[in-house]
Parts: C-alpha cells; sequence; structure tokens
C-alpha cells in the first residue's frame, strides 16, 4: 500500500488538504522568514538542552524520510520562547531532489540543501506526546539547516544504518550512542514562531525554533537520504517521477498570515 500522502505530483503537499482539513489553517509551517517581518529580541531565557547519547534507540523508514526514536526520559529542552520543560520524542531530516532545495523553511526566499527536526514535546502541562499534539503549545520542534560541507561524524552514526532501512517499515538498532545536542548550533542565534506540523495532519501545535546557524553534512551523506525508499520491499515500486525513491520530501512554505517571527540573539 503505498502511503496515500506524499511528495509527487499525484499525492503532494498540494493535495493534503483534501485529507487533512489543517493543512489550509492559518498558523501553518514552514514559513519564508523575512528580516522585514521579524521582531529582534534580547533574550535574558537562554534556550538550554541536556540529552542523553545511551537513549537514542533505533532509526526507521517510514516511508518519506528516516526517522530517529529516543528514549526522552532525561532528554530536555527548556527556557527561550518555551514555559515548562519540552522532551525529545524523535528527530528526522527533509532533503530535496538537488543540493539547491531541500530545506522547510527558507530565510528571504533562500534555500537550504535540508534540514533536521528535532522534536519535542510539553511534558510540564501534558501526559504525552499525542495528547501534546493536540495543543498549540504541545509541542516545539528545533530546526537545523544543512549545507553541503564536512562529513558530519555524529550524523555519520545514523547515516552508516540507512543501508538497513533502505524500504518503508524497516526500523535498524542505534548501537552507539549519538549526542543529539552535537547537531546544534553553538551560540547561534534563532528564530521563533507559532506554527504547525509539516506533515499531514499539519496540526497546529508547534512551536518552532530555527537556528540561524547551519549545520555542514557531505555530499555523501546528502546522497544517501535519497537513497531511501518510499515503498515497502514486498510491494511493487510505484510509478512516480521518482522511481520510489524519497528524492524530497520538503513541503513549501506558507504565508504567516497575522503571526510574529522573534529573532533571538543569545
Ligand atoms: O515531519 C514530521 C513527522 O514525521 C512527524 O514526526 C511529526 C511529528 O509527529 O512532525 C513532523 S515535523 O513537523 O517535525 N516536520
Ligand atoms: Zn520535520
Amino acid at each position: 500500500m503505498p502511503l496515500e500522502w506524499g511528495y509527487n505530483e499525484d499525492n503532494g503537499p498540494d493535495k493534503w488538504a483534501q485529507c487533512y482539513p489543517e493543512a489550509n489553517g492559518q498558523r501553518q509551517s514552514p514559513i519564508d522568514i523575512v528580516p522585514i517581518d521579524l521582531k529582534t529580541i534580547n533574550t535574558n531565557r537562554r534556550l538550554t538542552w541536556k540529552y542523553i547519547p545511551e537513549n537514542v534507540v533505533d532509526v526507521t523508514n517510514p516511508g518519506y524520510c528516516w526517522k530517529v526514536h529516543v528514549n526522552g526520559e532525561g532528554s530536555e529542552l527548556s527556557g527561550g520562547p518555551l514555559e515548562g520543560r519540552y522532551i525529545l520524542e524523535q528527530f528526522h531530516c527533509h532533503w530535496g531532489k538537488t543540493n539547491q532545495e531541500g530545506s522547510e523553511h527558507t530565510i528571504n526566499g533562500e534555500k537550504y540543501a535540508g534540514e533536521l527536526h528535532l522534536v519535542h514535546w510539553n511534558a510540564s502541562k501534558y501526559s504525552s506526546f499525542n495528547e501534546a499534539a493536540k495543543h498549540p503549545d504541545g509541542l516545539c520542534v528545533l530546526g537545523v539547516f544543512l549545507k553541503p560541507g564536512r562529513k558530519n561524524l555524529e550524523l555519520d552514526k545514523i547515516v552508516c544504518q540507512l543501508n538497513k532501512i533502505q524500504y518503508m517499515g524497516e526500523t535498524a538498532k542505534i548501537l552507539v550512542p549519538v549526542n543529539p545536542g552535537a547537531f546544534l548550533p553553538q551560540d547561534s542565534g534563532y528564530y521563533t514562531y507559532q506554527g504547525s506540523l509539516t506533515t499531514p495532519p499539519c496540526s497546529e501545535c508547534v512551536i518552532w525554533i530555527v537556528f540561524k546557524d547551519p549545520l555542514e553534512i557531505s555530499q555523501e551523506q546528502l546522497e544517501s537520504f535519497r537513497c531511501l525508499r518510499s515503498f515497502c520491499l514486498e510491494d511493487q515500486c510505484p510509478c512516480d517521477e521518482f522511481k520510489g525513491y524519497v528524492k524530497t520530501n520538503f513541503r513549501p512554505t506558507l504565508p504567516l498570515n497575522e503571526r510574529e517571527v522573534k529573532e533571538c540573539r543569545i
């Protein structure tokens, strides 16, 4: 069974609202971050995180990206624009068919080759990830732009497992500790605004924090993302324009509408 939504001509982002009406909402993500819209604040509430590398569990191919599950206990994000403690649930990535595109957020129309997302839920207010995802302050996603450059050694602990999850539905254990904090730019400012999940059901439950400084990953690492398949091993290859490869998985930007984007300097 192919996914009912995806990134090709027949099931791509412009079709999502047919099945997921929230995708037509007023608080959607991603957005183009434009300097003229920014409200700069110097925050004395520093954004802080503490992650437990041993609790990074496994990596899955859900048919549209790679996704790493984390046993979030003790892995927390707080401060900055957040009230309370947000626990890390998973991290995953978005990319494009060439290095000229792939990020979900853009800066003044400029795209990066990819974007890493660390997804957290508000454990101070809600009892589970699923419960949190029903509320406007339920999730916080950290976004980090990816640009081609040096090989990222921490990310390579994930990348070296991708050959075991080539097909949708496959999962591989992560055999060595991975520190998600190593993916976050040190002393980088960030942008923050109220948005949504960028995949169906596009629920409007996310406080977005998008770091200004990108993370370098190698061309080879980017290529290995594009080798994942969007179908199960036992199924027939779909006749889409990407021949069953996850060549692209970013949602185009949506209007800011009445929202405000804050630029925070650390
Ligand atoms: O794309 C992810 C999706 O895979 C899922 O993880 C969801 C949270 O359940 O989050 C979105 S995103 O908004 O972080 N891109
Ligand atoms: Zn994402």
